[in-house]
């Protein structure tokens, strides 16, 4: 059995991948890309997809996987190279990222023959589909987990917190919310426009178990989403500090590359080349 540093370090190593990855798929594609809500949430997403969830990609409709539901869908361009590394699809199919119809849409769709579990995009909605998952999954005494990724902005959204309150009224000890606490939001940090103050305390006094780790470290995801950390009869709510845009120095904390709409090969090359002198630093 590999320890937590062994499967750590494969993981990091794939996060290199995945970041240069999403920028190549999105080159030049018109329509662009929100680059900072991807980047934030890479480790969080590979520690799920390439070793955390129970999932079998040549299967995408088995009864018993685990769930995950990219709530905050403006940041979908990390996951589809993550979900292609997983086994989902190949590689190259990345190409077809942002193709009018096409699966690897600017916000995730429907697409379960992909591994794709929910149409995300409009903000505050994914927890209470997750929710109804879980639920579910109770009812009919299945073991799968469903995992839902929030953005710290889209914590706002009022429906977050109805569902919140459901979620512990029916103890569902089968649900995370992991919450990519950036601390910004389009264009503004995000207690200038509606401050949480105390984001955990706030889960907790609705019911939710609390965690709160460093969302880039990857021995701290695969600890805290491990699944006989689970707690008992409660759901669990997975504070994870980020920073926007991590990876590529001149999109960290800088809300001028939250969304680009054309990536030119300029950009491409500059940020492929920061991530190869960070490497090398
Ligand atoms: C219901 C709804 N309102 C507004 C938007 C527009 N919008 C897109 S991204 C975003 C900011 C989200 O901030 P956060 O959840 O913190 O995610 P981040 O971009 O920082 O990763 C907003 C308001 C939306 N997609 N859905």
């Amino acid at each position: 059995m590999k320890s937590i540093e062994q499967r750590a370090e494969y993981i990091r190593q794939q996060c290199k991948e995945i970041r240069k990855l999403t920028m190549e798929m999105t080159l030049e594609v018109e329509g662009g890309v929100h680059f900072g809500p991807a980047y934030s949430i890479i480790e969080i997403i590979a520690a799920l997809y390439l070793d955390i969830m129970n999932i079998d990609p040549k299967n995408p409709h088995w009864e018993d996987r685990d769930r995950f539901i990219l709530s905050k869908g403006h940041g979908v361009a990390s996951l589809y190279p993550t979900m292609a590394l997983a086994g989902y699809y190949p590689v190259e199919f990345l190409k077809h990222y942002g193709e009018e119809d096409g699966v690897l849409g600017m916000h995730p769709g429907l697409a379960l023959d992909y591994g794709i579990e929910a149409s995300t995009g409009s903000l505050g909605q994914g927890l209470s589909f997750g929710m109804g998952m879980a639920l579910a999954g109770k009812i009919r005494k299945k073991d799968y987990r469903t995992f839902v990724l929030l953005g710290n902005g889209e914590c706002n959204e009022g429906q977050i917190w109805e569902c919140a309150m459901s979620a512990a009224h029916y103890g569902l000890e089968n649900l995370v919310a992991i919450v990519d606490n950036n601390a910004m939001q389009c264009d503004q940090e995000s207690r200038t426009i509606c401050d949480m103050g105390d984001i955990a305390a706030k889960w907790r006094s609705f019911g939710w178990e609390t965690k709160e780790i460093d969302g880039h470290d990857i021995g701290q995801l695969l600890v805290t989403l491990s699944k006989n950390r689970q707690p008992y009869n409660k759901p669990l709510a997975v504070i994870c500090d980020t920073i926007k845009g991590k990876g590529i120095s001149f999109f960290e904390d800088n809300n001028n590359y939250h969304h680009v709409h054309f990536v030119t090969k300029e950009l491409c090359e500059k940020a492929l080349k920061d991530m190869a002198e960070q490497e090398q630093a």
